[in-house]
């Protein structure tokens, strides 16, 4: 895709890959440029910093970032710019399998993270509000997305 980038994904770790893989497949479907990068809350903070600080201004419009564990790294996103920010929690082994689902979605009032289900089908459905979100300044985006619902739905939603 060589338009600039709209959405932005982010994993916490190389090992988030293989669930952030679905959202980048939602997006290449409905053709929304996007990127991907890996960074960490924990070990690259200056990168996370970086980037939450000059997302905005190089045409970013939506961030959608997976964590698992300890997942500060949508939280820690959102607190450094004013786009709208997702959060994915990526599924881990310990803590009853909700150490991720809770670090993400428990925010601080002020500082939303739109937190979606864990694993696949949250990454899949973070591809899809990012959809809905540009939709509303984005009619080619609106019209693919919406086709995508109504086929789902086999024309119920029509
Ligand atoms: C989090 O810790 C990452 O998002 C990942 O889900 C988890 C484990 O990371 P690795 O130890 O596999 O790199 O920061």
């Amino acid at each position: 895709m060589s338009e600039a980038p709209a959405v932005a994904i982010l994993m916490g770790s190389e090992s988030d890959r293989g669930v952030m893989d679905e959202t980048t497949k939602v997006l290449d479907s409905l053709g929304i440029a996007h990127q991907v990068q890996v960074m960490s809350a924990h070990r690259t903070p200056e990168r996370v910093r970086e980037f939450a600080r000059g997302a905005e201004s190089s045409g970013i419009r939506v961030i959608i970032a997976g964590a698992g564990g300890a997942a500060h790294l949508p939280g820690v996103i959102a607190a450094q710019t004013t786009l709208p920010v997702i959060g994915v929690p990526i599924l881990g082994s310990s803590m009853m399998r909700l150490d991720s689902l809770l670090s993400i979605v428990q925010m601080p009032g002020g500082v939303p993270v739109a937190t979606v289900a864990v694993g696949p089908a949250g990454a899949r459905n973070a591809g899809y509000l990012a959809a809905a979100i540009l939709s509303l300044a984005d009619d080619g985006v609106r019209a693919r997305y919406r086709d995508f619902r109504v086929q789902q739905s086999g024309g119920e939603l029509a």
